[in-house]
């Protein structure tokens, strides 16, 4: 198939990467480690990078340079990586771009993980870190010091739903020649385009929106240019964070529905978000495709649609939460988020549990807050459940 740069996202989404294998309609999974040469100097060349050749599944397999192509392709980038999880994603690109003596500037509502290993293990490394409500974006600019060597953002962010000005933090990152990266798992590039923003690196869990089906760990990282294509690379290759093919080709596959998928999924979190506005027991929702989120208007303009993950809490706060979430029925008290089914779960015991009461507060992530990720089910059927849910005495 002639992949077209002009094509629509659908197109991309089904086509983008394909490999022609014998005229098969699907790439095959190629599951082997390793790929003979048909001599030894075949083998130099390929190793020294002046045949392209595969060598040896860590280093590259046509399974998984399908999927790399294709999400390189939808996130209008120069070369995608893919890598064992989200977290890979997330360290392949602290490690490419930090080192002793730098200096990250982040959000403060990140993924827990993803913050976690800035204040847990970086530091042994000689890396610092300064979190900062990064939605108001002159924060931002007062955080950066002489050493400051990555700007990283989560929009809209985990799981308080926050929204950042890509746009505007590139350009005063741009200035001072620092890069920006964007984990952009809660939109997938269907919604949103952080290299068309600006920034310089893009990262997913594949394991939410890309793959969508709750049935595979996975993640990406997508360089805008060939220079971090080749340093984040270079990362995976030796740290050994590679995907596997078979994980490829499942994310491959489920990559081909996403537009449906998403469409489906924020139609469904709209009447919920709306919902539960509305509920006399709700306290407060997050979302960003309500008129009262805070960025609303930033999420008009920077997000093609707002997404299917809501947080809200209760008036009855924690013991209110707990018990609606233990009487919900088709929503899976679960965490992850992205996938077709409904999941439901508690930041601050769960997801965020390792960050310390105060980094949780000073970030928003409060005892009360819920996280609703919406599936692509009958909207009747969620409603009533979270309903009854409500109602639960
Ligand atoms: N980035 C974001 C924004 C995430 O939400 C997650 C996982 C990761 C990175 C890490 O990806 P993983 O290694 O799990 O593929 N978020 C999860 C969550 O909210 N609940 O469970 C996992």
């Amino acid at each position: 198939m002639h992949i077209d740069e002009n094509m629509g996202f659908g197109s991309k989404a089904v086509h983008a990467g394909a490999i022609d294998c014998l005229g098969s309609a699907v790439t095959p999974i190629f599951q082997t480690s390793t790929f003979g040469f048909r001599d030894v100097d075949h083998g130099a060349r390929c190793f020294s990078g002046e045949e392209n050749g595969y060598i040896y599944t860590r280093i590259g397999n046509p399974t998984i340079t399908e999927l790399e192509d294709a999400v390189a392709s939808l996130e209008g980038g120069f070369g995608g990586v893919a890598v064992s999880s989200g977290m890979a994603a997330v360290n392949t690109v602290y490690m490419a771009f930090l080192s002793q003596g730098k200096h990250l500037v982040a959000h403060n509502s990140l993924y827990g993980p993803s913050r976690g290993v800035m204040e847990s293990i970086y530091p042994k490394y000689g890396v610092e870190s300064t979190f900062v409500d990064a939605t108001v974006v002159e924060n931002v600019k007062n955080a950066i010091k002489e050493n400051t060597a990555l700007i990283y953002l989560e929009t809209p962010a985990n799981p308080t739903m926050g929204i950042m000005d890509i746009e505007a933090i590139c350009k005063i990152a741009h200035e001072r020649n620092i890069p920006v990266c964007v984990d952009n798992t809660f939109c997938s590039p269907y919604l949103q385009q952080p290299l068309a923003l600006g920034a310089d690196v893009v990262l997913h869990s594949v394991t939410k929106f890309i793959n969508g089906h709750a049935d595979i760990v996975g993640g990406i990282v997508v360089a805008k240019e060939k220079e971090n294509y080749t340093k984040l690379r270079s990362i995976m290759v030796n740290m050994g964070f590679n995907m596997d093919p078979h994980q490829a080709w499942l994310t491959r596959r489920g990559l081909k529905t996403l537009p449906i998928r998403m469409e489906r999924a924020q139609e469904n979190a709209m009447k919920v978000a709306e919902f539960l506005e509305n509920h006399p027991k709700v306290e407060w929702v997050l979302y960003p495709g309500l008129k009262s989120h805070p960025q609303y208007e930033l999420a008009q303009r920077q997000m093609k649609g707002a997404g299917s993950t809501i947080a809200f809490s209760l008036k009855g706060g924690l013991e209110a939460g707990k018990k609606m979430m233990n009487n919900v029925h088709l929503a899976l008290l679960a965490v992850s988020l992205g996938g077709i089914e409904t999941l439901i779960q508690h930041p601050a015991s769960m997801t965020h549990s390792k960050l310390s009461k105060e980094a949780r507060e000073s970030a928003g992530i409060t005892d009360g807050l819920i996280r609703l990720a919406v599936g692509i089910e009958n909207i009747e059927d969620i409603i009533a459940d979270l309903s009854n849910a409500l109602d639960a005495e």
